[in-house]
């Protein structure tokens, strides 16, 4: 008998055709994530989940005991409560590779658009606010040739210093939990501690996985180090940050602007004090969100559920369940 699985997120029909092969499925079709009753109802009788941001905690594995691996459709996994699964012995994976590109094609788009001002000169040129004579009110500052801090350079980091050191002939600052010699050598990169990062960089880029540790590590102490010229930019999780700090440091000019795929509470509500600051540039959590790339995590996602389905080890265990 194939064993059941649940996906509560839409996949690609040949993704979902691949997981029939080996499995009986249910897709949670909606558009709107699904409700915990329905979840907690379906997960009773499952042997995998294959999820994008579900929250897998205590509550939900009591309810699941025939639950052998969450497979996780994105990087970041800190909607997994890792002790718990580990305590049941349920493996849990993360599509890691397939979305760097991607994600750094939208970071380098969020620095664009905030040093130039884009989304802010849109809608001046739509409401017919586009008078010749003067562009000095309009002015916006230099990506080529500053400096660029990365806080957390790992895969994606990396594809973010390419584009900034070989593209945009940009110097790269970063800072991260081990020193990483490989990109000093492929970008030239610097590693400083977060202070001198944040002191000397004209653009910041966030890119940690939300850890205990990272948790609001940017507060009011670290926005009133950076230069009040420089620009913010957070593709990491919402968590990350001090949300109110953010807007008083945006709203006092003690930096410049800000670019966001992130937010605390997702989605953000229309009326959220950042979203009321034209020196912000926000966008929906849309780091991986291209066709291409959302089908192929969606396959490794499955590929990886079905090896742990096998009995095999998944190619993308999360690192605290891998060997060495
Ligand atoms: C999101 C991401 O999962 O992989 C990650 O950790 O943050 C993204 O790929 C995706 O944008 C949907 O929310």
């Amino acid at each position: 008998m194939k064993p059941k699985v649940l996906v509560t997120r839409k996949i690609p029909a040949e993704v979902e055709q691949y997981i029939k092969e080996h499995c009986e499925v249910e897709v949670w079709r909606s558009e709107e994530a699904i409700p915990q009753p329905a979840l907690y109802d379906k997960i009773a009788g499952v042997s995998a989940l294959l999820t994008n941001g579900t929250k897998v905690d205590d509550a939900l594995l009591n309810r699941a005991p025939k639950l052998k691996i969450v497979s996780n459709m994105s990087v970041g996994y800190n909607n997994l409560d890792v002790v718990a699964l580990l305590e049941r012995g349920v493996l849990a994976t993360i599509t890691p590779g397939v979305l760097d590109e991607t994600v750094a094609d939208l970071m380098m788009a969020l620095m664009l658009a905030a040093a130039r001002r884009i989304p802010e000169l849109d809608k001046k040129v739509r409401e017919g606010r586009w008078k010749a004579g003067d562009q000095t009110p309009w002015f916006g500052i230099d990506v080529h040739h500053k400096k660029l801090g990365i806080i957390g350079m790992g895969r994606i980091g990396d594809a973010i210093a390419r584009r900034a050191k070989f593209g945009f002939g940009m110097d790269i600052l970063y800072y991260n939990r081990s020193r990483r010699p490989e990109a000093e050598l492929m970008f030239y990169a610097t590693y400083c501690g977060l202070e001198q990062l944040l002191a000397e960089s004209d653009y910041v880029m966030l890119m940690t996985p939300l850890t205990a540790q990272t948790e609001r590590m940017m507060g009011a102490a670290q926005f009133a180090k950076m230069k009040p010229t420089a620009i913010f930019i957070n593709g990491s999780r919402g968590q990350t940050v001090d949300e109110t700090a953010l807007y008083d440091a945006l709203k006092r000019g003690t930096i410049r602007a800000a670019g966001l795929d992130v937010f605390v509470d997702e989605p953000v509500p229309a009326n959220h004090p950042l979203l009321t600051l034209p020196n912000v540039v926000a966008v929906p959590h849309i780091g991986s969100a291209t066709a291409q790339t959302r089908f192929d995590m969606a396959m490794s996602a499955a590929r990886n559920m079905i090896s742990g389905l096998n009995g095999e080890t998944p190619p993308d265990l999360i690192p605290e369940m891998r060997r060495s």
